[in-house]
C-alpha cells in the first residue's frame, strides 16, 4: 500500500502527463522558476528531484517495514564508493525512463542534454570502491536490511588530464552545483573526538578527554534495488568545526579569522579522498579520516539499534558489520571504547560482542598495501584507542603461547604492533583478530592469504578463514551500460528475468551457433564502437583498463604494441589484423613510475599515428580521466580484455567480470578472477599466457635477470632498444630501465607468452564465425559473476541475514 494514502498525501503517477506534472510543479516550487525561463540546469535537477519523489516513496516504506521486522542488519563500512551516475540509474528502477524522456520532450526539453547534466560521485579509486557500489545494488535488490556507511568527500579522485603526455591532476569539485540525490540528516550528527589524553578514576574507569573535537555531519544518498519495493541508504559524513573549535577569546579580541581557524581545520577531515589504490599513504590525515568514519558510523549504528533493542547481548544477533579491507579496522578498538568506557561493560563480555559483530574483508595481497601506523601518531591522534589496542594484544598473544609454546617469532609475527625497525600498528593483523569472519575476493586470492599474507592467523584459526568471489552488479554493467545487448538478450531468452537472475544467461548457449543470432550481434558490438567514437569500429577492439599499477603490467602490452609496430614496419607490404588497443585508468600523483608508463604510452600512440605505413592496421588511443562512466561506454565495445597481471599479485579484478560478460574474450594470466572466468567460460575461450603464481614465486626465488630474457629475444631487445634509444619523442628511459634492470613483476619473463598469445589472438579473429561463437559463450557463462551471488554468498557465510520484503 502507498503510505501517502495513509497520510492524505497524493500517489504519484505512473503516466507520462503525470510525470510531467510533477516536473512542473518541482520546477516551480523547487527551483523558483517555469519552464520557459528554466536552464538546463534547473530541467537537469528538477528531472532528478521528480525520479528521487518517486524512490522517497518506497524508501519511507522501506524503513517501516525494517522496523516493524528489527532484522538482522549488515553495515557495510567503506572509506570508498564509486557509485557511477545516479539518474539513468535511479530511472530504470523507479521505472520512469520512458516516461521521463516522454515529459520531458513535451515540456519542449532535449532529455539526453538534461541527463547530460548529471555528475558522477567519484568517492573512491577504483576496484574496491566499486566494488562496494555492486554490493550495496545487490543487497538492496535481495531485500537485505543494509546501510552503507562512508565518507563525503568534498573532492573525489581527481580528474585525470593530459599534458604533452603526461598526466596532470584537477580536483574533483563534484558537487559544486550541488547533488539533488543527497538527502541532509542534520538531526543525527555526530560528535567525533580527537587528540588529548586519558584519566582513570579510582574505580579503573577510564575517561578520554579529548584535543579536538569534530562534528559529523550525516546525508545519505538512496540504494534502491531492481525488481523489488526496498531502497536501502548509503549514508555519508562530512567533517564540521564544533562551536569549542570556535576560539571565543580571539573572536572577543578582534581576531576573527583566527578564531574560526580550528574549525576551518577540522573541515579538512573530508575534505579529499586520498588517490592511492592499493598503497598505503600513511598520512595522519588518513587516519584521521579512518576514525572519524568509524566514529560517527558506529554511534549511527549504537542509534539505530536502540530503536528496538535495549540488551547489549542482542547487539551481534541485530548487527553484522562489514568492513571494506583495513581502511574501517579502527572501529573494532572504537566499540571496544565506547562499551567498556561509555556503556560500563566488562572487558570480556564487551570483547565477546565485538568479535562477533565484525568481519573483515582483505583486497589485496601486496604488502605495501597492508595499512601500519607509526605508533606515536597513532597515541597522539588517538591515545585511547592505542592502549585498548594494547589490551586486546595482551590477551591475544597469550592465546598465541598457548597454541604454539615456546613460538618467539610467531609471537612477534603475529602481534599486533610491529617492533622493527620502528613500533608500528598493524590494522590487518587487528582486522582479523577483532573479528568473526575473514575473508578473500577470489579463490587464489583467498587461498594465498591463507597460505603466505594471513598464514599465521589462517593456523591459529582456519574455521575463520572464507573466500567469497567477487561479483558486479548486471544492472549497471549490462543491463544499463549495454542496452542494445540487452535487449538482444532478452529476445533471445524470450524474457528479461536474467537481469536478477544471472545465471540465466546460460540459455544463449543454444543460440551460440545461430548465425543470424551471431550477425546480431556482431552488430550490436560495432555499434557499441560507433558509439564509443573511438578507433575504427572494424578493428580488434583491444582492451586495458584499470588503475595504473606495475603489477598489472601495463608495460607489457606496450611491449606487445611496439612489437606490433616493429612488424608492421619491418614488412610493410603484408596484411595484418587492424587493432584499436585502448587504454584508460589513472596513476597515483606521486607513483612515478606508473606516470613514466602513461607518457610513454602517449608517445607510442603518437609515433604510430604518425606513421603512415603503420597506422592502417594500429592505433593505440588513450582517453582521459577513466570512471565508472567511461567505463560503461568503453567495456560494451571490448572485442579483447586484457588481464595481465603477475600472478599471485592481483586480488580479483572485477573489470576482467565486466568485459566477459559484454563479450569480450580474455586474454590473461592464471591471477585472481582469472581462473574462475577461465574455468567457467571454458579454455578455449579465453588465451592464457604465462607463469602461474608457484613459476613467478619460484623464478623470483631463484635470482630472476631479466637481462637474460632479453639477450634471448630478438624482438624483445629489439621493442626495448627503441625505448632506451629514446625512439618515442625520447620518452620512457626509466621504463625501459626499470624493466631491463629489475622487473620487479616479471614482465619480460612473460614477454615471449605474451606475444604468441597475442600472435593466436590475431588467429582467432580473422574467424568471425568462430569469434562471435566464443563471444556469445562469454555472456552466456558469466552468470556466476553476479554481485547477486556475491551478496548471497556473504549472506549465508558470513552475514547469516535473511532478506525484507517491502509489502507494496
Ligand atoms: C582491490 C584489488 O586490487 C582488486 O584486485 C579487487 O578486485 C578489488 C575488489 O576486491 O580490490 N584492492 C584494492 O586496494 N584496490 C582494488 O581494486
Amino acid at each position: 500500500m502507498d503510505v501517502r494514502n495513509g497520510m492524505g498525501l497524493r500517489p504519484l503517477g505512473t503516466s507520462a502527463a503525470e510525470f510531467e506534472q510533477d516536473l512542473l510543479s518541482n520546477l516551480y516550487y523547487r527551483r523558483g522558476t517555469t519552464v520557459e525561463s528554466a536552464s538546463t540546469q534547473d530541467a537537469y535537477e528538477t528531472l532528478a528531484l521528480t525520479v528521487r519523489d518517486r524512490l522517497a516513496e518506497r524508501r519511507v516504506r522501506t524503513a517501516a517495514a525494517h522496523y516493524a521486522a528489527n532484522p538482522r542488519w549488515v553495515y557495510y563500512l567503506s572509506a570508498e564508493y564509486l557509485l557511477g551516475k545516479q539518474l539513468e540509474q535511479n530511472m530504470l528502477y523507479s521505472g520512469t525512463d520512458r516516461i521521463a524522456r516522454i515529459a520531458l520532450q513535451q515540456l519542449g526539453m532535449d532529455p539526453d542534454e538534461v541527463e547530460s547534466l548529471d555528475v558522477e560521485p567519484g568517492l573512491g579509486n577504483g576496484g574496491l570502491g566499486r566494488l562496494a557500489a555492486c554490493l550495496l545494488d545487490a543487497m538492496a535488490t535481495l531485500d537485505i536490511p543494509a546501510v552503507g556507511y562512508g565518507i563525503r568527500y568534498d573532492l573525489g579522485i581527481f580528474k585525470q588530464t593530459f599534458s604533452d603526455g603526461a598526466q596532470v591532476e584537477k580536483p574533483d569539485d563534484w558537487s559544486y552545483q550541488g547533488n539533488p540525490w543527497e538527502f541532509p540528516a542534520p538531526d543525527d550528527q555526530q560528535t567525533v573526538f580527537f587528540y588529548g589524553h586519558t584519566e582513570r578514576d579510582e574505580a579503573g574507569k577510564t575517561t578520554w578527554i579529548p584535543g579536538e573535537v569534530v562534528l559529523g555531519e550525516p546525508s545519505h544518498m538512496l540504494v534502491p534495488g531492481h525488481g523489488t519495493d526496498t531502497v536501502n541508504i548509503v549514508r555519508l559524513w562530512r567533517a564540521r568545526g564544533s562551536e569549542s573549535s570556535f576560539d571565543l577569546s580571539r573572536f572577543s579580541a578582534g581576531q576573527y579569522a583566527e578564531a574560526v581557524d580550528e574549525a576551518v581545520h577540522a573541515e579538512n577531515i573530508s575534505k579529499v579522498l586520498y588517490p592511492d589504490d592499493s598503497t598505503d599513504s600513511g598520512r595522519e590525515l588518513r587516519l584521521k579520516q579512518q576514525y572519524f568514519l568509524v566514529s560517527c558510523s558506529l554511534r549511527d549504528i549504537i542509534r539505530r539499534f536502540r530503536l528496538r533493542n535495549s540488551d547489549w547481548a542482542d547487539f551481534p544477533k541485530k548487527t553484522v558489520i562489514q568492513l571494506n579491507d583495513t581502511h574501517p579496522t579502527l572501529a573494532i578498538p572504537e566499540l571496544m571504547r565506547l562499551l567498556v568506557d561509555e556503556e560500563g561493560l566488562n572487558w570480556d563480555l564487551a570483547w565477546a560482542l565485538v568479535r562477533q559483530t565484525f568481519a573483515y574483508t582483505c583486497h589485496t595481497l601486496l604488502p605495501e598495501a597492508l595499512e601500519t601506523w607509526p605508533v606515536p601518531m597513532f597515541e597522539r591522534l588517538l591515545p585511547r584507542h592505542l592502549e585498548i589496542i594494547y589490551t586486546i594484544n595482551e590477551h591475544f598473544l597469550a592465546e598465541v603461547r598457548e597454541a604454539f609454546p615456546g613460538d618467539a617469532d610467531r609471537v612477534r609475527r603475529m602481534s599486533l604492533i610491529q617492533e622493527e625497525p620502528e613500533r608500528r600498528v598493524r590494522m590487518a593483523n587487528l582486522a582479523v583478530v577483532g573479528t568473526q569472519a575473514v575473508n578473500g575476493v577470489a579463490e587464489l586470492h583467498s587461498e594465498l592469504l591463507a597460505s603466505t599474507t594471513l598464514r599465521d592467523f589462517a593456523e591459529l584459526w582456519p574455521d575463520k578463514f572464507h573466500n567469497v568471489t567477487n561479483g558486479i552488479s548486471p544492472r549497471r554493467f549490462i543491463r544499463i551500460a549495454n542496452p542494445t545487448l540487452s535487449s538482444l538478450i532478452t529476445e533471445g531468452l524470450g524474457g528479461d528475468e536474467w537481469i536478477d537472475d544471472l545465471d540465466r544467461l546460460a540459455g544463449l548457449e543454444a543460440l551460440a551457433d545461430d548465425a543470424s543470432f551471431q550477425a546480431r550481434w556482431r552488430a550490436v558490438k560495432q555499434a557499441n564502437k560507433v558509439r564509443l567514437g573511438l578507433g575504427d569500429p572494424d578493428s580488434l577492439t583491444d582492451v586495458m583498463i584499470k588503475r595504473f599499477h606495475e603489477y598489472k603490467r601495463q608495460q607489457l602490452k606496450l611491449l606487445h604494441i611496439i612489437t606490433m609496430y616493429h612488424r608492421i614496419k619491418a614488412n610493410p607490404g603484408q596484411a595484418y589484423v587492424p587493432r584499436t588497443v585502448l587504454f584508460a585508468g589513472k596513476a597515483a600523483p606521486a607513483y612515478h613510475a606508473a606516470k613514466h608508463i602513461i607518457r610513454l604510452i602517449n608517445a607510442v600512440a603518437a609515433v604510430i599515428d604518425a606513421d603512415p605505413a603503420v597506422s592502417p592496421y594500429l592505433k593505440v588511443v588513450f582517453p582521459a580521466n577513466y570512471n565508472v562512466t567511461l567505463g560503461s561506454l568503453i567495456i560494451p565495445a571490448a572485442d579483447l580484455s586484457e588481464q595481465i597481471s603477475m600472478a599471485g599479485k592481483e586480488a580479483s579484478g572485477t573489470g576482467n567480470m565486466k568485459l566477459a560478460l559484454n563479450g569480450a574474450l580474455t586474454i590473461g594470466t592464471l591471477d585472481g578472477a582469472n581462473i574462475e572466468i577461465r574455468d567457467r567460460v571454458g579454455g578455449d575461450n579465453f588465451f592464457l599466457f604465462g607463469l602461474d603464481t608457484p613459476a613467478a614465486v619460484a623464478l623470483k626465488e631463484n635470482g630472476y635477470r631479466p637481462r637474460d630474457h632479453y639477450d634471448r629475444d630478438a624482438e624483445l631487445r629489439h621493442a626495448l632498444d627503441s625505448i632506451l634509444d629514446g625512439k618515442f619523442l625520447g620518452i620512457g628511459r626509466e621504463v625501459g630501465e626499470s624493466l631491463l634492470n629489475s622487473d620487479e613483476y616479471l614482465t619480460l619473463a612473460d614477454y615471449r607468452a605474451y606475444v604468441d598469445a597475442q600472435d593466436e589472438v590475431d588467429v582467432a579473429w580473422q574467424d568471425t564465425e568462430t569469434w562471435t561463437r566464443k563471444s556469445i559463450l562469454n555472456t552466456a557463462r558469466s552468470g556466476f559473476f553476479s554481485a547477486d551471488r556475491t551478496v548471497r554468498d556473504y549472506a549465508a557465510e558470513i552475514w547469516h541475514v535473511n532478506p525484507v520484503k517491502v509489502a507494496r
